[in-house]
């Protein structure tokens, strides 16, 4: 990691940039985020696809001058378009793409955001995107994969991968989780580590991570907005600079936006000239199914407590339109034990209805249509040990 201490202006850390700190990416009248997802088949229903626009060989950073990097972009760009075409797994949306001199000024990259978990990595990602595409709740380990959101320009792409919070692994599901971890690290062309203001300076196992990272590192300290007094921040910041030598230190919040802006000018700055990895038009790999199952996670996140979110995983069994404006989504909540589908079910039906009226108003915002949601909770003894299982439900790295 290079040095170069390079923070951001004083004035950063207070004044905020608000909400106008949108990325400068040419958007598109507001639509329903569902409308421009991919409506393939069950992903969860097969293992899921290795990210299959995954980059070439890290062998272009060892170039040393103008005439290797010319040679070493025509191979990457050879090789990852041999990647896309030799695509045999349909679902993921690819791109064709040709020696095209128009992309000699395009910039594309991936960017991944790492951390600890409830840094705030996920919200950190809608923000830069404009989207809610992650779900986020104050519960640890809300993230459990790997999430593509691409911010689409005229003239760049960036692949933002949220990922799971780094954690010493108890489960096999764990396991899988700290895998994305370590893939989306080396894909990446930039590291976003986000820690935040009150964290306890118990990342070692993010920083161990770290130092097999050749790219650029930008340490981002996120959640100033509750910073007491500017002091805070600056203290911070200058433990953090003393802890660990990483290219830039960011404070921001990604809540609401403060330093979000100037992040996205370096992070620019930063991307090699490369044509885009997905079509311009997309906003994620992940499928409408997958949203539709992470909403419903979200909601049991945040109705219930201690360990018994942490034991379900959701599994969209049918995704129909019904008519134009109509969806009908049946999903599996899926428990480790009996005591717990009580739990979640609650007196009456009570507790699981109010997951469904949560889960599905959120769902019509997400897929901007009505959703008839109908949802069952099944018994599927020890399912976070069990490899078979986690690769059915989309846990293969
Ligand atoms: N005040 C404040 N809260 C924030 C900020 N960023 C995130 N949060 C809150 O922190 C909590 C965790 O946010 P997430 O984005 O889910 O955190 P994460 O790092 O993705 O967490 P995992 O997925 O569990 O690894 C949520 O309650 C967020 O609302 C911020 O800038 N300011
Ligand atoms: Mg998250």
């Amino acid at each position: 990691m290079a040095q170069q201490p390079d923070q951001l202006p004083k004035a950063e850390v207070s004044n905020a940039d608000t909400s106008t700190s949108k990325p400068k990416a040419p958007k598109a009248a507001k639509a329903p985020i569902g409308a421009k997802l991919n409506s393939e088949p069950n992903d969860l229903s097969k293992p899921q696809p290795a990210p299959k626009a995954a980059k070439a060989p890290k062998a272009k950073k060892k170039a040393k001058d103008d005439d290797d990097l010319d040679l070493l972009a025509d191979l990457e760009f050879d090789l990852a378009a041999d990647q896309l075409i030799g695509d045999e797994n349909p679902t993921q949306s690819t791109l064709s793409i040709s020696a095209d001199p128009a992309f000699d000024n395009h910039k594309a990259g991936f960017v991944s955001i790492v951390g600890k978990p409830n840094a705030g990595k996920s919200t950190l990602m809608n923000q830069l995107i404009g989207e809610k595409l992650s779900i986020i709740t104050s519960r640890a380990q809300t993230t459990r994969h790997r999430i593509f959101g691409l911010l689409n320009g005229e003239d760049f792409q960036i692949v933002y991968s949220d990922t799971p919070g780094v954690i010493q692994p108890k489960y096999e599901l764990h396991r899988s989780m700290m895998r994305f971890v370590n893939a989306s690290l080396e894909d990446a062309d930039l590291v976003l580590f986000v820690t935040d203001l009150f964290e306890d300076f118990d990342e070692t196992d993010v920083i161990e991570k770290l130092k097999r990272v050749e790219v650029p590192v930008f340490l981002l300290i996120n959640k100033i907005d509750l910073a007491k007094t500017p002091d805070q921040v600056e203290e911070r910041i200058a433990i953090w600079k003393e802890r660990l030598q990483t290219e830039l230190v960011v404070p921001i919040s990604a809540l609401l936006g403060q330093g979000t802006a100037s992040l996205f000018d370096e992070i620019i700055k930063r991307l090699p000239n490369h044509p885009p990895y997905f079509p311009k038009e997309d906003l994620t790999d992940r499928s409408e199914r997958f949203f539709a199952s992470e909403i419903i996670r979200e909601k049991l996140l945040t109705n219930y407590r201690k360990e018994v979110p942490y034991s379900c995983e959701v599994i969209v069994q049918d995704f129909k339109e019904r008519g134009d404006d109509m969806l009908y989504i049946r999903a599996d909540i899926l428990v480790e034990r009996s005591s717990q589908r009580a739990i979640i079910i609650g007196h009456q039906g009570e507790a699981l209805k109010k997951v469904g009226v949560q889960a599905r108003a959120d769902m019509e915002t997400f897929f901007g249509k009505k959703v008839y949601l109908e949802t069952h909770v099944k018994v599927e003894p020890d399912w976070r040990n069990k490899a078979n299982k986690l690769k059915y439900f989309g846990y293969s790295s």
